[in-house]
């Protein structure tokens, strides 16, 4: 049976890279998954949370991937549906991770909603360009770009950058650094994936690509997502493993104090 140019037997085809990168997504995040379980028992106890949270995040993924996976290969088309429920719940977990790494520095609950806030703007705002108002996605694009806006300001510029600046803990600093990196640079992947869509800024550049056969958009989100998902997920478990090292060093310094 073909239809839109794919062979749709719910088998993976040779030629079908979006569909390869659909399982190497699943995979890889489930992969991800087990390593941060297992992982979380070797940090502090106050690490523990952050490790548990990456871990919901690469987990969350790999359900939704399954069914994305699903999707693809027996239909041919986005899996817009499951690729944004999973993006509402994992989106604001990233959000918790912040308010987790920040809490001992003095974060407050107005810093968690303000990021979640954010995330809820970008991401309705990215449903309905994609999925409702298809035509109208270039506004929707941009209505989503504030709310992103709103993140990047938060954290670059509001109160979780000062309190990563003033923290005594350069394991923090460091690591908070990195992970701003990852919303600014990393998650810019989605927004040029989005801009491909029909109509859009970038659209011109997948001019002559055979959209019945492969999806770009899928291709940049699947690719953002194991960027963004599984490596924010990996800086947390430096900073928890960095932490408890200069954790386990005062200690014993402090015992070595102690004997003498
Ligand atoms: C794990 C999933 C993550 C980190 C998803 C992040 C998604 C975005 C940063 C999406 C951003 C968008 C814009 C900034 C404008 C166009 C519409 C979106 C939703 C693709």
């Amino acid at each position: 049976m073909y239809n839109l140019g794919i062979l749709l037997d719910g088998a993976l085809q040779a030629g079908d890279y979006i569909g390869f990168t659909f399982f190497t997504g699943y995979m890889s995040m489930l992969a991800a998954s087990i390593f941060f379980i297992v992982e979380r028992g070797t940090v502090i106890d106050k690490w523990k949370t952050s490790l548990l949270v990456s871990a919901l995040i690469t987990f969350i993924a790999a359900v939704h991937y399954f069914y994305m996976r699903g999707v693809w290969l027996e239909t041919g088309t986005s899996p817009t549906q499951f690729r944004y429920i999973d993006w509402t719940l994992t989106v604001p977990l990233m959000c918790i991770e912040y308010y987790l790494i920040l809490k001992p520095a003095g974060a407050s609950a107005g810093m968690l909603v303000r990021l979640i806030v954010g995330s809820v703007v970008m991401l309705v705002a990215g449903y309905m360009g994609e999925a409702i108002y298809v035509n109208q996605n270039v506004l929707w694009g941009v209505i989503s770009t504030l709310g992103w806006g709103l993140i990047i300001y938060e954290i670059y510029a509001g109160e979780a950058a000062k309190l990563a600046k003033a923290t005594d803990s350069e394991v923090v600093k460091t690591g908070y650094n990195v992970l701003r990196w990852f919303t600014l640079v990393g998650w810019a992947i989605y927004p040029i994936g989005y801009m491909m869509l029909p109509g859009n800024l970038l659209s011109g550049l997948v001019e002559g690509v055979d959209l019945t056969k492969t999806s770009p958009v899928d291709l940049a989100y699947n690719i953002a997502d194991a960027v963004n998902k599984i490596g924010f997920g990996l800086v947390v478990y430096s900073i928890a493993k960095g932490a408890t090292a200069a954790e386990k060093a005062a200690v014993a310094e402090k015992a070595k104090f102690a004997t003498v």
